[in-house]
């Protein structure tokens, strides 16, 4: 049943939006976009603002992220869409399916010089899975339905459509088009049944799951293959908590151990990138699981690499029929070196230094968050202490920025996951540094009632470029901020509170405050300017 929708070209782009479960549009307004803004207006339709452009995309991707369908960020012409590539790049990076409408000037007059006449589709075609100009109202469903179909189909990302000011503000008419389920990818299934006789046969087998695995829903299935073949589980990105932090074969400490020992590695919905040491896990060999051919790595020649949905391969990993070897003795060696780390992280968690160092703020912050929190991490070695000292307990509770690594994320992310879950705590992990890029949207979050923690590590310095150039020419340019600054102070002042704490001894009642506000509130710790995050390589 196709339905026929009428009005101007915003009235239309809404009309296949909802259709598509978009609930919510972010925006910083501009006039070429007015339309946009009457469709929401006279449906009811929340819109939130921003300061930013960046901060309304990546808003739009942590709704994205975390609820499993399109965001929407609305832009307008020129200088609107390109404040919000980095956020397009990140979305793309990270697999994330937003949408990004664009103003655009007008097409009738194209080339007279109107302002911010710009062909924004050069810049965004390489970080998007669909971009498009929309030339008349009546094609705009077409065209919302062809770019939310094709963030949504593996391998997801974000897509952009921008609409010349007379197409977006004439009056048209169109059939809706239908919204049909993506439907899965089927994999080779001879492929998933060698992938799957590799890891049953394996001695010292290590699974990895990453962001893939939660955008596809395919957690429970995880779980089931984990439990099937009896393989620990690593995790990373949206991968995170897919597994109970209490379940027997969920590992996070002890995988220096678990890769350096393996026979085979399984890395399952997340690419073969720095993070992962490109793949070469020395003598093991690799099963790289994608949720689309493309993904599979183009630099590494795994053993095995079924592509396709992963609910599928993974369940099928489950019931594979087939022998499987004992892994008892190597999960219980990996738990052993699990406990060992865990004892020293709680020993640094607890420790009592002045300067506070990162790990102290870490161990305080556990003892408040909730089990369902959302946390978001957004600068250097700050967020990477982070990873390493939160353990997100549930699946689709932790936001980094992925492998792109762009800074400024925070406020955005901050925005998308308060409106996704109002009633839970969001907190925002962030860098002296990382937050200069979005704090102004403190504003925003204020004045729009949504209140979110952030607990800035304030050190003074962008700490994770300062120490390695000091590393590699012993000394350091360009890597100093104001130390002690009172970041709570602008937080304060944009409509929300904040404090300033310098003694372990505070964090906790700090915290505690932070969360019962109601408002935008920012812990300012100041924390030790040498303390470095230890890392292999100087170019993390
Ligand atoms: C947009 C962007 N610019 C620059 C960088 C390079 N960069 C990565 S980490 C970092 C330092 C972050 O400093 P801060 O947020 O204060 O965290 P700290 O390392 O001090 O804990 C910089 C500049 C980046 N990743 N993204
Ligand atoms: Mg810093």
């Amino acid at each position: 049943m196709t339905e026929r929708v009428e009005g101007h070209g915003g009235q239309l782009a809404l009309a296949a939006l909802r259709a598509h479960g978009v609930r919510e549009m972010f925006t910083l307004s501009g006039g070429h976009v007015f339309p946009l803004y009457d469709a929401a207006h006279s449906a009811g339709f929340p819109i939130y603002d921003v300061r930013h452009e960046q901060s309304a995309v990546f808003a739009a991707e942590a709704v994205a992220k975390l609820q499993r369908r399109p965001g929407l960020a609305v832009l307008t012409a020129g200088p609107g869409v390109t404040n919000g590539v980095s956020g397009l790049t990140s979305a793309f990076f990270n697999a994330s399916p937003v949408l990004v409408l664009g103003g655009r000037a007008p097409q009738f007059r194209w080339g007279s010089g109107s302002l911010q006449e710009m062909d924004h589709l050069p810049l965004v075609a390489p970080v998007t899975k669909h971009a498009e100009t929309v030339f008349s109202a009546d094609d705009i469903p077409r065209a919302v339905t062809a770019a939310l179909t094709a963030a949504l189909t593996p391998h997801r990302g974000p897509a952009f459509l921008d609409f010349p000011l007379e197409a977006v503000f004439s009056v048209g008419d169109a059939e809706l088009p239908p919204v049909n389920p993506v439907a899965p990818i089927e994999p080779d299934l001879d492929e998933v049944a060698r992938a799957a006789a590799l890891v049953a046969a394996a001695q010292r087998p290590v699974i990895i799951a990453g962001s893939d695995v939660y955008a596809g829903d395919a957690v429970d299935a995880l779980q089931a293959a984990a439990e099937a073949l009896q393989v620990p589980v690593f995790t990373n990105g949206m991968g995170r908590g897919s597994l109970p932090p209490e379940h027997p074969l969920a590992f996070a400490k002890a995988r220096r151990a678990a890769l350096s020992g393996a026979d085979v590695v399984v890395v399952i919905g997340t690419p073969l990138d720095f993070r992962l040491s490109f793949g070469d896990f020395g003598d093991a060999q690799v099963v790289h699981v994608v949720d689309a051919p493309s993904q599979r790595a183009g630099h590494v020649q795994p053993a095995a690499s079924p592509a396709g949905d992963l609910r599928l391969i993974l369940t099928a990993f489950a019931e594979h029929p087939g022998d499987r070897a004992d892994h008892a003795d190597w999960i219980a060696g990996l738990r052993t070196a699990e406990d060992a780390a865990r004892a020293r992280d709680a020993e640094a968690m607890a420790a009592e230094t002045d300067p506070i160092r990162p790990a102290r703020v870490y161990g305080e912050l556990r003892k408040v968050l909730a089990p369902d929190a959302i946390t978001i991490g957004d600068g250097g070695d700050f967020v990477s202490y982070a990873g390493k000292y939160l353990e997100p307990a549930q699946p689709g509770t932790w936001l980094d920025p992925g492998p792109y690594g762009c800074l400024g994320t925070g406020m955005g992310y901050a925005m998308g996951a308060r409106v996704t879950h109002p009633d839970r705590q969001i907190c925002v992990l962030m860098g002296d540094g990382a937050a200069g890029f979005s704090l102004m949207d403190v504003e925003s979050l204020a004045r729009q009632n949504l209140p979110v923690v952030i607990v800035v590590g304030n050190n003074g310095i962008w700490g994770l470029e300062k120490h390695p150039m000091r590393a590699m020419y012993g000394y350091d340019v360009a890597a100093n901020l104001q130390p002690g600054l009172r970041y709570d102070k602008v937080v304060e002042a944009l409509g929300g509170a904040g404090e300033t704490v310098e003694k372990s001894a505070d964090l906790g009642p700090a915290l505690t405050r932070a969360f019962d506000s109601g408002v935008p509130y920012l812990v300012n710790v100041l924390t030790d300017p040498s303390d470095a995050y230890p890392r292999s390589s100087n170019l993390a």
